[in-house]
């Protein structure tokens, strides 16, 4: 047999090494040692067995072998990116806080989104509640605010949060469904928890199914508090705006979506910054007057409960913006720890015991996830600011510690030498009243206030602060939730429940489901009719604008290349971006020169973009019309609520498939101050809303 070399091949990327430094250089081991071959093991003969003393192979193997760490218990799916926060109005009278201190004043910030309940490599677009985690590098140490893209949360104790996350994940014996809330488990748990109700019809709504991440808000859920240089506090909660305003998927899409690209979510974010189209959020702070607190019907250190902008208005204090992604996603996105107990000077915890079960369990799970106590010293998560103290050794300790100073008091100063560093009187100092709101202190109890005993007042003030179409999807979610639960009788109690919501609510979910109103379930106080708030709805709030939405224009040979690059410059020119979808991705023969598409048509639905156009010649048309990825392009787009920009030849495709041309189905020349919003009114005529 003849001997093969043992040298590496070229171009089969032996001849190309990755340092640690990330420069290219010599193939080295993790010790050093210079490798001349990464393409062969070392064998007892060139048709013989492995040998162990390939250090080279069990050291690469080794590494590979666990590469992986344990994936977060929630919200295991995310993306994040780098960016800053700017201070865009100084709050020295409220916090003390150095990132507030002054207007203009940046703080560089990591930033990272997530889904819930699915795993890491599951899709980014279920329904589901997404995190919002903001990690701050201010010069008095790291902030996180660890929030969620929406204002309430299911429980108002941390001791029921295994039992919630329990009831959404995956079943415990099949091991499905993968992140969906639509089984058994889940809509039992939620029908005995009536405090869950309110952030359930949250994620039954659109907010459950966003655009993208830089479409969301972001809310810190619980109240916190501000406290000033002379120890004064205020009650406040914290709110992320997005610029481009919040932007929902149509439930039909966000499922197709996750066939279409899994990764819709991330790639949007990515592309996004890449682009130089850096996502930005304004920052506000709810102030809640402690008289006002005193007169609410509810707790405001109830999670379940929001305080609503009309009642106390939301003050914009600064920005944020993304504008780096991550270098290496696990580096920094996966091994990013977040941790609701870091707080700096100047803002302060209260007593929400959502809040306060938070304080323990994040630490607890940086040690099962990174390993080492000294998670904090992986670079994303170190402070950026000088940080030092007493704490010594452990796993993976990367600091080498000098001086003989590892303990407190001590007196080596007197001798001359370096003491090490001392607790100062500027150092964070806890806000010490602790009878607020009515508390007593002087017992030790398992008791939930009576406050928190109002479960429906809240969610009944949500559904009729939405329109009429955004009803329908709320109504139609709940039907198809409950469509896929298989217990009769869980399926009865969500909709007892639901009645005390609202009674219509309830009746359309029976209707959609085809069965029978149960009587409704006793509720622990009678609901209050709260005055509706139009902050909570999306489409009231809809901003008509073309910024950060992409569109997709589809041509094929022959197409006009002047009408392509004229539509694509009106586009542009209005914030959007376009991508060009053909049968072939070419370079194509068109009118005017050839064009290369950026993606095929079977490789590019229409899920993916936020309205589409069509520039094509009439026998391209005909041949379209026998093409399914064709139809479905454009039914899909209908469907979806989307513009539909056509030309002379391409309105054949249209009729084909049988669209109705209302306002959003329109010639191009009129196509792109229609691709600023979707077109609800088309929905009751499409599909059967409950
Ligand atoms: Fe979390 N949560 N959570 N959570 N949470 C985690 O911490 C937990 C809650 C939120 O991008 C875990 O590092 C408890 C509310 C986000 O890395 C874990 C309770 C809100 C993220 C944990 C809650 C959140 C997490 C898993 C009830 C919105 C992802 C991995 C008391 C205000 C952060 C980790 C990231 C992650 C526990 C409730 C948001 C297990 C015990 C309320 C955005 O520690």
């Amino acid at each position: 047999m003849a001997r093969r070399s043992t040298q590496s091949g070229k171009g089969n990327g032996g001849e190309l090494h990755q340092a640690p430094s990330g420069k290219s250089g010599t193939l080295t081991t993790n010790h050093g040692v210079p490798v001349s071959d990464n393409q062969n093991s070392l064998r007892a003969g060139p048709a013989g067995p492995t040998l162990l003393e390939d250090f080279v192979l069990r050291e690469k193997i080794f590494h590979f072998d666990h590469e992986r760490i344990p994936e977060r218990i929630v919200h295991a799916r995310g993306s994040a990116a780098h960016g800053f926060f700017e201070c865009t109005e100084a709050i020295p009278s409220l916090s003390r806080a150095s990132l507030f201190a002054e207007k203009g004043k940046r703080t560089p910030v990591f930033a990272r989104f997530s889904t819930v309940a699915g795993g890491a490599g599951s899709v980014d677009t279920p329904r589901d509640v997404r995190g919002f985690a903001v990690k701050f590098y201010t010069d008095e140490g790291n902030w996180d605010l660890v929030g969620n893209n929406i204002p309430v949360f299911f429980i108002q104790d941390a001791i029921k949060f295994p039992d919630l996350i329990h009831s959404v994940k995956m079943e415990a014996d099949r091991g499905f469904p993968q992140a969906a809330s639509a089984h058994d488990t889940f809509w039992d748990f939620v029908s005995l928890m009536p405090e869950t109700l309110h952030t359930m019809i949250w994620a039954m709504s659109d907010r459950a199914i966003p655009r993208s991440y830089r479409m969301m808000q972001g809310f810190g859920v619980h109240t916190f508090r501000l406290v000033n240089a002379k120890g004064k506090s205020t009650f406040v909660k914290f709110h992320w705006k997005p610029k481009l305003g919040v932007q929902s998927l149509i439930w039909d899409e966000s499922n197709k979506l996750q066939g279409a690209d899994n990764d819709f979510h991330r790639r949007d974010l990515w592309e996004a910054i890449d682009a130089g189209d850096f996502p930005e959020w304004d920052f506000g702070i709810q102030i809640i007057p402690d008289k006002l607190a005193a007169e609410l019907p509810y707790n405001i250190l109830d999670a379940t409960k929001i305080v609503p902008e009309e009642i106390a208005p939301v003050r914009i204090i600064g920005r944020m913006v993304l504008n780096r992604n991550p270098d290496n996603h696990f580096a920094e996105t996966e091994q990013a720890a977040f941790l609701p107990s870091n707080v700096v000077p100047g803002i302060d915890f209260t007593n929400d015991p959502l809040l306060q079960g938070r304080l323990f369990s994040y630490l607890d799970t940086q040690k099962s996830r990174l390993g080492t106590t000294n998670f904090h010293q992986i670079p994303i998560n170190a402070p950026k600011c000088p940080f030092a103290n007493l704490q010594r050794d452990g796993m993976m300790q990367t600091h080498v510690h000098k001086g003989r100073a590892n303990y407190e008091p001590n007196s080596l100063d007197e001798a001359g030498e370096d003491p090490g560093p001392r607790a100062s009187a500027e150092g964070f100092r806890t806000y010490a009243d602790n009878t607020e709101l009515g508390n007593d202190p002087s017992e030790k109890v398992r008791v939930r206030d009576e406050t928190f005993g109002d479960h429906y007042s809240q969610p009944r003030m949500f559904w009729r602060s939405q329109t009429e179409n955004e009803q329908a999807h709320i109504a139609s979610a709940l039907v198809f939730e409950l469509s896929k639960v298989e217990l009769d009788h869980v399926r009865k109690r969500v909709l007892s429940v639901l009645r005390n919501i609202d009674e219509m609510l309830a009746q359309r979910v029976a209707d959609g489901l085809g069965t029978k109103l149960p009587p409704a379930a006793p509720a622990f106080k009678p609901p209050l009719d709260l005055e509706p708030s139009d902050a909570l709805s999306i489409q009231k709030n809809w901003q008509k604008t073309l910024k950060g939405r992409k569109v997709g224009i589809l041509f094929s040979d022959g197409s006009d290349m002047a009408t392509i690059e004229a539509l694509k410059t009106e586009i542009e020119s209005k914030g959007g971006s376009v991508f060009l979808v053909a049968p072939k991705i070419g370079p194509l023969k068109v009118k005017g020169g050839s064009l290369k598409a950026d993606g095929q048509l079977a490789g590019s639905p229409s899920m993916l973009f936020d309205a589409v156009a069509m520039v094509l010649m009439p026998d391209e048309v005909a041949k379209l019309m026998k093409e399914a990825a064709a139809r479905d392009w454009v039914q899909n787009a209908y469907a979806h609520l989307k513009a539909i920009g056509y030309c002379p030849g391409s309105k054949a495709l249209l009729e084909d498939c049988g669209l109705a041309f209302d306002d959003g189905v329109i010639p191009n020349e009129k196509f792109v101050k229609a691709a600023t919003r979707r077109y609800w009114d088309r929905e009751p005529g499409l599909r059967d809303l409950a």
